[in-house]
Order: structure tokens, then sequence, then C-alpha cells
């Protein structure tokens, strides 16, 4: 497999298709088989370098479901698309993961970043796949308490150097690894946009960064508005312009037009 940078020149989007009941900004819409997989097929002609299948919300506050529940969610959408279209998984279940790199999704993106299950970096070894890993201070319940850095982009880039060794030590090539800083898992608002202005520490690490923005609710607090699309598109190309290869983003349409015109003029 070629290496991620390549699969995935600057800039990507990944489109986010959450079949969850839950998901902060799309949960239930997608829960129907049909209308998950029209989803998919359109964010891809649409643009999308990649679709994000996520049957588990991390949203603030979340409990998590079990890997019976995520998989009764997530493996009809692959069976209908893996292979067809380039999918990620968005888990942190080894099982989870199997089932999807079976049905031939090609990306896993874990938020524990390989702590969540002692299983999963040897299913992405196995299977050749590529990965991303994800910082994340706590866990969904409990990560919006208080969250504290003395320094967010020194700390955050700290624990993915360390979390890419690990990848790398349990079998997965450096060169299938992007890394992420986490958006709004054990951040505020502010740790939230020093990490975007100072993600030239995270690129520094010399893999690409992935950059998850879209519709979050430090959007919201910044433009006290409840239609996220601009905001949105706003932050993908502030992202972009700090070095930020892959944006995940749930309009794929008018992320890919935004960032067609800033990489044009960079
Ligand atoms: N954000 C969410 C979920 N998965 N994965 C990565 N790598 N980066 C992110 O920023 C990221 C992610 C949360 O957003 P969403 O999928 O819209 O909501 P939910 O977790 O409630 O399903």
């Amino acid at each position: 497999m070629i290496a991620i940078e390549e699969r995935f020149p600057r800039p990507s989007v990944m489109g986010v298709l959450n079949v969850t009941p839950d998901s902060f900004s799309d949960g239930g819409a997608h829960v129907d088989l049909a209308v998950a997989v029209a989803a998919a097929q359109r964010m891809v002609e649409e643009g999308a370098a990649l679709v994000d299948v996520g049957g588990e919300s991390t949203r603030p506050g979340s409990a998590g479901v079990s890997a019976e529940e995520e998989l009764r969610r997530v493996v009809p959408v692959l069976e209908r698309l893996g292979g067809r279209l380039p999918l990620s998984v968005d888990t942190s279940k080894a099982a989870v993961a199997r089932a999807a790199l079976e049905h031939g999704a090609i990306l896993v993106n874990d938020v524990t970043a390989l702590r969540g299950d002692p299983e999963l970096a040897g299913v992405v070894a196995e299977f050749g796949a590529y990965l991303c890993l994800m910082h994340m201070r706590g866990d969904p319940r409990t990560m919006q308490e208080e969250p504290r850095y003395e320094d967010p982009a020194a700390e955050v880039a700290a624990f993915l150097e360390e979390r890419l060794a690990f990848a790398v030590a349990q079998g997965i090539p450096e060169e299938r690894v992007c890394l992420d800083p986490g958006i709004g898992f054990g951040k505020t608002v502010e740790h939230n946009l020093e990490l975007v202005r100072r993600l030239d520490v995270l690129v520094g690490l010399g893999r690409p960064v992935l950059v998850g923005l879209s519709r979050k609710s430090s959007l919201h607090r910044l433009t006290g508005s409840d239609d996220l699309l601009g905001a949105s598109i706003g932050a993908a190309v502030a992202a972009f312009e700090r070095g930020a290869s892959i944006l995940r983003a749930h309009d794929v349409k008018p992320t890919v037009d935004a960032l067609t015109v800033a990489a044009a003029v960079s």
C-alpha cells in the first residue's frame, strides 16, 4: 500500500457518516441503510477522498456502545460499499475494525490512539491498513471536566509522538499513519483555537495531520450561530493553511470547493 500522504494528498476531505442515533450533529440521520449508502455515494461524488463510517458517538458525555451494537450499525453499510468506495471506520474496537477491514475499509480512525483495545494495533498491522491516531484527554464521559494544559500544542504533539512510536513498535509502518489533535476531545474553546494556531508543532512530527472541526461546539461558541456551515468551512481552510492534510467534514461539497481555492493560492 502506498504512503498515506500519497494516497490522500493535501488537502483531502474525509466525509463523516455517523450511523448512530445520537451523534451531535448528524445523529439519527443515517440510521436507515439506504439513506446511509446514498449519503456515502454522494460524498464521494462531491469529492470526498474518504468516507468515515462511525457506529459509536464520541460526543461529550456519551457512554459508548458494545461491540455487538457497533457491528450491527456499521457492517451493513460496509457490506454494501466496502471495496467500492474509499471507507474508513471510526472505532476503537478491534472486532469492529476487523469486520470493517474484511469488508474493504482502508483506514482505521481510532480516537483513543490505540489505548482503548489492546488487540487493535495487531488488527491494523495484519491488514496493512492506514491508521489515524487522535489525541483525547480522558474519555468521552469525562473529557470536558475542566481540561487543563500548560502548552496544548506541545503536550498534544508529545502524546502523539509517543503513540506513533507505539504503533510502529506494534508493526504498523509509520508511512501508513496520520495524526489528529482531537479538536473538542478534552479541550476548551481556547485550547482548540491554540491547537489550530500552532498546528505547525504537530506538522513538525513529519506525519500528515488530520483535523476535524466540522460542526463542533467551539464554532457555535465563537459565532453564536446554529448554522455552522460557514464556520466549519472557515475552520477547515484555517487548518489547511496551517498545514493540515486531511479535513474531516460533514458538508463535503462546500468544504472541497473552499479547499480547492485555498490550495490554488497556496
Ligand atoms: N471527531 C468526532 C468523531 N471522530 N475522529 C477524528 N479522527 N477526529 C475528530 O475530530 C473526530 C473523530 C466527533 O464528531 P462526529 O463524528 O460528528 O460526532 P459523534 O462523535 O457524536 O458521532
